[in-house]
């Protein structure tokens, strides 16, 4: 009876212990409101630039929170709440992953972001001799690498008034999740993923015109799949990055730069939110692409 009551007893202070947990997990740090007058998440301010046959919206400054609490595997219920209360009852997420530990972001300065992934049609613009992986007008374009991908954004920085850039891992992820705590921008049920992206289980091992899933609740369409999308910071570790918006920029240190959102040949969890791969800054592919941001006005 007493040994019932005792394990009772524990099994109330872990789900107290968690509720509390996950209560502190969902609020800013003390004082960022008041510190920093921003809202959660900005949002879009409802202007829009076009450069080029490229449409940007502008995307408000606030704070989110950066990463996920489970990496690629959830873990089970009692996982999750038992890591909460420090405990490692049930399966955790595991093993941890470059997507923790969640963080919290500030965004200081409002930016331009691409609707959509770099089209052929837009590319060609710039470069009219680049062969085409996929043969639509409105298909993103692949096979450039790091450089490449810049160099379009530098073009089309002299053809606006907009400083054009590759979006740092922060932007990304922030406009990705629009205002979202989940694993992807719509909740965490990836039986949902075919409204909004192209992955393995429906793009028929190609990838597709840009525009013809659903938009997330900021506008901004394929995030998640047809293909990964350049950032502009060198990949390595939370503990090292910037928390105020700009990119990781550290030369001498990791080789590789961040894509982000996954592509069509891969599974759901590659296309979550706070899914990072690490590429060197040469490779080029047919499921890498990119879409630009850009600062100014
Ligand atoms: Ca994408």
């Amino acid at each position: 009876m007493r040994r019932a009551s005792t394990i009772g007893g524990l099994v109330i202070a872990i789900v107290l212990a968690a509720v509390a947990a996950w209560l502190s997990l969902g609020r800013p740090p003390p004082g960022w409101v008041v510190r920093h007058g921003l809202p959660p998440a900005g949002g879009p301010t409802g202007r829009a630039v076009e450069i080029e046959g490229v449409r940007f919206v502008e995307i408000g400054r606030g704070f989110f929170r950066m990463g996920s609490e489970y990496g690629w595997d959830r873990g089970d219920l009692l996982g999750r709440l038992s890591a909460l209360a420090g405990l490692s009852w049930g399966r955790r997420a595991d093993p941890p992953t470059d997507e923790m530990p969640v963080r919290w972001v500030e965004i200081r300065e409002a930016y331009w972001l691409a609707e959509t992934e770099v089209t052929n049609a837009q590319y060609e613009r710039f470069d009219p001799k680049h062969e085409r992986d996929w043969p639509g007008d409105d298909d993103p374009v692949t096979d450039l690498d790091w450089d490449e991908a810049r160099a379009y954004c530098d073009w089309l920085t002299t053809r606006g008034t907009l400083r054009v850039r590759l979006p740092s891992e922060a932007e990304w992820e922030y406009a990705c999740r629009a205002g979202s705590r989940t694993e992807y921008c719509f909740g965490d049920d990836e039986a949902r993923l075919p409204e909004y992206g192209w992955f393995e289980a429906n793009s028929e091992r190609r990838a597709h015109a840009v525009k013809t899933r659903r938009a997330n609740a900021w506008g901004l369409f394929d995030l998640h799949g047809n293909v990964w999308e350049w950032c502009e910071d060198w990949y390595g570790p939370y503990a090292e990055a910037p928390r105020d918006g700009r990119a990781r920029t550290a030369p001498g240190a990791s080789p590789g730069r961040v894509s982000r959102g996954g592509d069509w040949r891969r599974p759901a969890v590659f296309c979550r939110s706070a899914s990072r791969f690490r590429g060197d800054p040469g490779i080029r592919g047919r499921s890498l692409g990119f879409r630009p941001a850009a600062s100014g006005h």
